[in-house]
C-alpha cells in the first residue's frame, strides 16, 4: 500500500511569503514564526519571497499570481483580521478565506493560512507570540509538509502502469 505518514524531505523548495500591512504589528511576529520555519527547514534565502499587501483582502491577488508562476512550491499568506464593529471583519475574512483556497485548488500549489480571524487584539498577540503557538510558524511548516506530500504523490503516479 502506498502511503504517506509524514513526507521525507526531498529537493529544495521554493517559498513564497505575502503578507498584510494591516495590523502589521501582529503581522511581523507570525512572519518571524514563518522565517523561523523556513530556517529550520533549510530553506534558504535564496529560494524565498516576500511581498507585503495592503491588507488580508489583497493576498489572494498576489498569491494567485506566485501560484500562476508555476515557479513556487508553496506560498504561504500571513495577516491579521480583528473584530470591529461593523460586518467588514466577516467580508474580508471570509473573501481572504476562500480566495487563498481557490488559488491552492486552481493551481495545486499549497498556500498555507497564516491569516488570524480573533474577536480582539489579546487573542491575535496570544496566536502570533514568538514562542508558543506561533501561527506563521505552524502555518508555514504545514505548507512544506504539503508541498512535500503532493511530490512525493506525483512520483507515486508517474511510476504507476496505466489503467
Ligand atoms: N485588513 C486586514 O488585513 N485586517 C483587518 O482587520 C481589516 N479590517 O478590519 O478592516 C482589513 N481591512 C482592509 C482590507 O483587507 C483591504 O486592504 C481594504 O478593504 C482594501 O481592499
Amino acid at each position: 500500500m502506498f502511503e504517506i505518514e509524514e513526507p521525507r524531505s526531498g529537493r529544495e523548495l521554493r517559498v513564497a511569503i505575502v503578507a498584510a500591512r494591516f495590523n502589521r504589528f501582529i503581522v511581523e511576529q507570525l512572519l518571524e514564526g514563518a522565517l523561523d520555519a523556513l530556517d529550520r527547514q533549510g530553506i534558504d534565502e535564496e529560494r524565498r519571497a516576500l511581498v507585503w499587501v495592503p491588507g488580508a483582502f489583497e493576498l489572494p491577488t498576489v498569491a494567485d499570481r506566485f501560484a500562476a508562476s508555476g515557479r513556487y512550491d508553496a506560498i504561504v499568506a500571513l495577516g491579521a483580521v480583528i473584530r470591529g464593529g461593523t460586518p467588514h471583519f466577516d467580508f474580508v475574512a471570509a473573501e481572504c478565506a476562500s480566495g487563498l483556497n481557490r488559488v491552492a485548488l486552481e493551481y495545486g500549489v499549497p498556500v498555507a493560512f497564516g491569516v488570524l480571524t480573533t474577536d480582539s487584539v489579546e487573542q491575535a498577540i496570544e496566536r502570533a507570540a514568538p514562542d508558543q503557538g506561533n501561527k506563521g510558524f505552524d502555518v508555514t511548516l504545514a505548507a512544506i509538509e504539503l508541498a512535500r506530500t503532493l511530490e512525493q504523490i506525483d512520483e507515486h503516479v508517474d511510476g504507476l502502469p496505466e489503467k
